[in-house]
């Protein structure tokens, strides 16, 4: 069975999502991120990186890198239709979660959340702050043109959609912030899915 290594309303909750939507048995093993448990040796035994979403796999081995789990469950789960059938929907689908996770994730709301791991000068603490949230709406621009005339990233639901799904709810639920139109549409579409409202439960999110 896949263990899957997450913390309430992190980003590893895009994971958890896919696994839900996959509908096989699975674990999810919840990791105290604000008490260290990423740094224990238990946790970083198993990932040296002590971040969520990490994935253990039916075999042992470690799967980590938001998109590369996500890529890789979608592959191997044809039957739950979380993978575009042709190459181009594919690369695109990993555009759309390379954007989300490196770009608006760990570049802007990064800078929003721990301006100090961008600037060692508290002083500069707001300008880095600002530059988040200017990547951040930048980052919501280019998804909301993709979305256009479309439900989901790639018209059909795919690995990607939980990508945004996640840098939306921080966005609502953490920035105060507001989505605009296409992605907002897509923020209630996402949380209308069973699956979703599923890990909201079992996250104490909901
Ligand atoms: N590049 C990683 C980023 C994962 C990441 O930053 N996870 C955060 C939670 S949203 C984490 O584990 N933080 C723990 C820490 O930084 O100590 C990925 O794509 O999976």
């Amino acid at each position: 069975m896949n263990t899957l290594y997450y913390a309430p309303g992190a980003c590893s909750i895009g994971i958890h999502i896919l696994l839900e939507e996959i509908g096989q048995p699975f674990e999810a093993k919840q990791l105290d991120l604000k008490n260290g448990a990423q740094f224990k040796p238990d946790f970083a035994g198993i990932n040296p990186k002590s971040k969520v979403p990490t994935l253990v796999r039916d075999d042992g081995s470690v799967l980590t890198e938001y998109p590369a789990i996500a890529f890789w469950l979608a592959a191997t789960n044809p039957a739950a239709k979380l993978m575009p059938a042709t190459p181009d929907g594919q690369a695109m689908a990993l555009q759309f979660t390379d954007h989300a996770v490196s770009t608006m994730h760990m570049q802007a709301f990064s800078r929003m959340f721990r301006p100090a791991n961008f600037a060692p000068n508290e002083a500069d603490a707001e300008a880095v702050k600002a530059r988040g949230r200017e990547l951040y709406e930048k980052g919501f621009a280019v998804m909301e043109k993709a979305l256009g005339g479309k439900d989901y990233l790639c018209g059909d639901f795919s690995f990607a959609d939980t990508a945004l799904f996640y840098v939306s709810m921080w966005w609502v639920k953490r920035m105060e912030g507001t989505l605009p139109a296409n992605v907002a549409a897509h923020y209630a579409r996402m949380l209308a899915r069973p699956a979703v409202q599923r890990v909201m439960v079992a996250e104490g999110l909901a």
